[in-house]
């Protein structure tokens, strides 16, 4: 009887495991949210997405698949989502395959995932408004960290992208992307623009590969980087500019910090990190919404001597912000 007991207590326990999580299959397609159970699981054809609206934890689950190197076009991807909006696809751990994710587009939220061993790390494919936003991932040991083709409006945020055989970042064709807080090192070249990549924003990233950034075709924005050193001869090394790229002013530690240089390389403070240094700054440490000089419309209000009570209340009108901008009037004693 005891033993009979034991039995079912066993299989009321595997079925409580089992039933919050769902064990991959080659060639699963992912219809509803979906949680899979931790383990290490060979998908030689992986796994697509089939419906809007899903969300994929991998729950830390390891995707093995393999590795031809068919490019562009690759033909392994661990997980597939053509024309699906709005998907998640999150915890997953994906190693071996010609790409890891393969979006084509689409608009999906990438995060907390490990990318590492592929040709591809993710793949972004796309003529139309792609936004996805690829945050807090691990992508390294690829050929390719990320790679953007025609693809558009997407968000990366926060990664660390390493390792990466040739590229970190490719962008091809591809604009008005930003690329933002991101760790580059190790990296046979941290971010590569060509072939009309346009408009994209780079900003507040720590790069520290041999050649940190490439430009071919057109201008590229990439002020407010740590580049790995503070002389500006050192950081223009690291940059290949076919095009003009404007990266002073950097930062002069590691992102987060409160030191960035001025329009002549040298290193200043600036609490408030909103690009006026403390010694200009009317007001240096505004958190939250600057409107204009580094201040907002409070701080203005209250520089404005007299400190009208009415306007006090009221905020700014565009007067007063006139006023401070043009460093006119009341504002001429200010600065
Ligand atoms: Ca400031």
């Amino acid at each position: 009887m005891k033993g009979v007991l034991f039995l079912a207590a066993i299989i009321i326990l595997s079925s409580f495991v089992y039933a919050d999580c769902v064990v991959p299959y080659d060639g699963m397609v992912i219809t509803e949210d979906t949680t899979f159970c931790e383990g290490e699981y060979y998908l030689p054809n992986g796994i697509s997405i089939g419906a809007d609206n899903v969300v994929l934890d991998c729950n830390g689950a390891k995707l093995i698949g393999i590795k031809e190197a068919y490019y562009p076009f690759p033909i392994h991807l661990a997980i597939n989502n053509v024309l699906k909006n709005n998907i998640t696809i999150m915890n997953c751990n994906i190693t071996n395959y010609d790409a890891g994710l393969f979006l084509g587009r689409t608009k999906s939220l990438i995060k907390n995932n490990q990318i590492s061993n592929s040709y591809i790390g993710i793949y972004s494919y796309g003529t139309d408004d792609t936004k996805n936003l690829i945050e807090n991932n691990e992508i390294y040991l690829n050929n390719f960290g990320i790679y953007l083709f025609s693809s558009i409006n997407n968000t990366i945020y926060n990664n660390e992208i390493f390792s990466n055989a040739w590229y970190g970042i490719h962008s091809y064709s591809s604009s008005f992307n930003k690329i933002l807080e991101n760790e580059f090192y190790s990296n046979g070249l941290g971010v590569h623009l060509l072939f009309g990549s346009s408009n994209n924003l780079i900003e507040h990233n720590n790069f520290n590969d041999i050649t940190n950034l490439y430009a071919s075709d057109n201008e590229v924005n990439a002020k407010n980087n740590y580049w790995g050193t503070i002389e500006i001869l050192e950081i223009s090394n690291t940059i290949l500019d076919f095009s003009p790229v404007t990266f002073v002013p950097f930062l002069c530690e590691p992102y987060p910090t409160n030191f960035i240089s001025n329009e002549n390389g040298e290193c200043i403070a600036d609490n408030d990190n909103d690009g006026i240094p403390n010694s200009e700054d009317k007001c240096p440490d505004t958190i939250g919404e600057q409107v204009v000089y580094g201040c907002s419309c409070e701080q203005i209000s209250d520089l404005k001597p007299g400190k009208d009570k009415g306007l006090y209340k009221e905020g700014c009108n565009e007067n007063i912000i006139d006023v401070f901008t043009r460093q006119i009037g009341w504002a001429k004693d200010l600065f």
